[in-house]
């Protein structure tokens, strides 16, 4: 049975194609650098905006209509729902998904009958990963949406919360694995604090590197190999998120030993909520050999929180795959939308309108980062801005030979500096836009 039958598989027909139906960027086949578009987008779709998301906001309820979903939290419900998604994932000829545990299975009275749930689910999501060829991207788990969270998870003050999250995260895990997923994602929801009047940050802090910690003996013990991803965002719903931004989490890590474990799944609205650039994060991470995964999508200028809108700007998306292209691309991570369509696009049909722009959106700013890389013209520009380290002086340096006494007598016998260089900002900027 279809739930869109009006709807066929997603066609590529290029530039010029006016059907809002087909891809116009987007050729899964085609070779970039070597490598299909589809090996080097890996596009993944989220279950929880896509397949739970019905457009509430503070001020006004779900406004989505969805035929297929009856409302409840049951079983049979969360059944159907797996048929529809696969529908959508295979019809927009998408590689991935990903998913919180509460996204794909009620949860139950007591946590023995929520595992038994996901369970359940799990199965037939293993059955239709078989029939369509549809991957798992990435799992986790949803601590952060029951009150229960209130105080955080791992961080919570209360002890018997981080022994349920220790449960839920053990399950999570097993299930990711059984369904082969390829990382297993941490986004500290309320790993954080609203006043330190009440928070002990360092016992906080520990207790969130024990837990990642006993994530890791688990994951060896039940034989999941897939990196562990950590989500920078540094406000909402928390004041204050431990994971505020690739440097920290990256601090984090390496304070706490994890570095060997862990990678970055970077967001974009994360990302300029803590005041940076999505290239900025990317690159910080990548330089770090941290560069995970990212979950795609955009903020809006005019406001000032996480709106998760589908990445339309070629300009943005451009950039983003130079940085990516420049640390090696990825292995086991992709570009997952974490993106919603808006309250008022309320039909079934908006969703698939909003994965193909964003998938297009990626698909174009793949093709012109490529062609960025192939003309060197701003490598050049920035290996020929360094030139000053590659001999004399400068190779001393960075090769470890100088002191304070060598560097003193150097510029002591040449009395100044030599003359600096523009940094032609707005000559580069005319240059990239050569591209799009
Ligand atoms: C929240 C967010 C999450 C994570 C997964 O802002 O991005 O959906 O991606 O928990
Ligand atoms: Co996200």
């Amino acid at each position: 049975m279809s739930y869109f039958p009006e709807i066929s598989n997603i066609p590529y027909e290029g530039p010029n194609s006016r059907n809002p139906l087909a891809f116009r960027w987007y050729n899964e086949n085609e070779m970039i650098e070597g490598k299909t578009m589809r090996d080097h987008l890996r596009f993944s779709i989220v279950y929880w905006h896509t397949m739970r998301g019905g457009g509430s906001d503070p001020f006004g309820m779900a406004t989505a209509i969805r035929p297929w979903d009856d409302g409840s939290d049951s079983l049979d419900n969360a059944l159907r729902r797996v048929e529809v998604a696969f529908e959508i994932f295979e019809k927009l000829g998408a590689p991935y998904y990903a998913f919180h545990d509460r996204d794909v299975a009620p949860e139950g009275k007591t946590i023995a009958e929520s595992h038994r749930n996901l369970h359940k689910v799990t199965e037939s999501l293993k059955a239709h990963q078989q029939k369509t060829g549809v991957k798992l991207l990435w799992g986790t788990a949803n601590m952060f949406s029951n009150p229960r969270f209130m105080h955080g998870a791992a961080t919570s003050c209360n002890a018997d919360v981080f022994a349920f999250a220790a449960s839920q995260v053990k399950t999570a895990l097993e299930v990711t694995k059984e369904l082969g997923g390829e990382n297993y994602v941490f986004w500290g929801g309320r790993e954080g604090y609203m006043t330190l009047l009440n928070t002990d940050m360092k016992r906080e802090m520990d207790h969130l590197g024990k837990f990642l910690h006993m994530a890791v003996d688990y994951a060896k013990k039940i034989g999941f190999s897939g990196p562990f991803l950590i989500e920078p965002k540094p406000k909402e719903p928390t004041k204050h998120q431990y994971d505020s931004d690739s440097a920290a989490c990256i601090n984090f890590l390496r304070a706490y030993d994890l570095m060997p474990y862990f990678k970055l799944n970077i967001e974009t609205n994360h990302a300029t909520l803590a005041g940076h650039t999505m290239m900025h994060e990317l690159d910080y991470a990548g330089m770090q050999g941290m560069l995970g995964s990212i979950d795609a999508n955009t903020g809006d200028l005019l406001l000032g929180w996480d709106t998760d809108q589908f990445p339309t700007d070629f300009y943005l998306t451009a950039q983003c795959m130079l940085v990516i292209l420049k640390w090696g691309g990825f292995t086991t991570g992709g570009v997952n939308f974490d993106a919603k369509v808006r309250r008022e696009s309320f039909e079934p049909i908006d969703l698939f309108h909003a994965h193909i722009g964003g998938m297009d959106a990626f698909a174009r700013g793949l093709r012109i980062a490529a062609e960025v890389r192939k003309d060197g013209v701003l490598s050049d520009f920035v290996k020929h801005r360094y030139r000053s380290w590659d001999s004399g002086i400068g190779k001393e340096i960075e090769s470890g030979r100088a002191t304070f006494e060598s560097l003193d007598a150097y510029i002591t016998g040449r009395g100044e500096a030599s003359t600096n260089e523009s940094g032609r900002q707005e000559m580069l900027e005319n240059v990239f836009n050569r591209y799009l």
